[in-house]
């Protein structure tokens, strides 16, 4: 029993040195949302988004069926504001040569762009794809986010978390 409680204890102040030390992140800088298999049968179904809000923001997505051949467009939608729509639109080419950009979003279409800094990174072997983004393509907005993902394939589309709607709660900054 001794062995036990002191097992007990030992974790417990881990626990507390880690956070201390800032090694374990505050749960609500970082959300995953979960996406239903089979809403997009045809081509590249979201699986799984989790949103990061740091110094810059992360967004992660895991799909199912990933392929060069389903010549994917992934968009993340990000809402900094109160008003149920995105303030900001990346879009992502999973495929061939056009870029990747940052524009404002206006009910749901791309307006102007934003030039800031940003990046992505997809793996076609885990199904798998990462965004980061400076605050700049955000311009500046500190606050909490909340994230949409909408995959258009040459089969189909798939949201998350479904049409035209952003994840709640927000995330806060961490
Ligand atoms: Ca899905
Ligand atoms: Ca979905």
């Amino acid at each position: 029993m001794a062995g036990r409680v002191s097992h007990v204890f030992t974790v417990a102040v881990l626990t507390l040195a880690l956070l201390a030390s800032g090694a374990v992140p505050a749960a609500a800088a970082s959300r995953t949302y979960q996406d239903a298999r089979g809403d997009d049968p045809s081509g590249t179904d979201i699986r799984q988004v989790t949103a990061v809000n740091r110094a810059r923001l992360h967004v992660k997505m895991r799909f199912d069926d990933l392929a060069p051949r389903n010549r994917s467009v992934v968009f993340v939608y990000v809402g900094t504001d109160v008003h149920p729509g995105p303030e900001y639109l990346v879009r992502l080419p999973s495929h061939g040569p056009s870029v990747g950009r940052v524009t404002r979003a206006r009910r749901w279409r791309p307006t102007r762009p934003v030039l800031c800094d940003f990046g992505w990174f997809i793996a076609f072997d885990t199904d798998r794809t990462r965004l980061h983004m400076t605050r700049e393509c955000v311009e500046g907005d500190r606050g909490p986010v909340r994230v949409a993902v909408k995959v258009v394939s040459r089969g189909g589309v798939d949201w998350s978390p479904r049409l035209r709607r952003l994840h709640r709660p927000p995330v806060r900054r961490g």
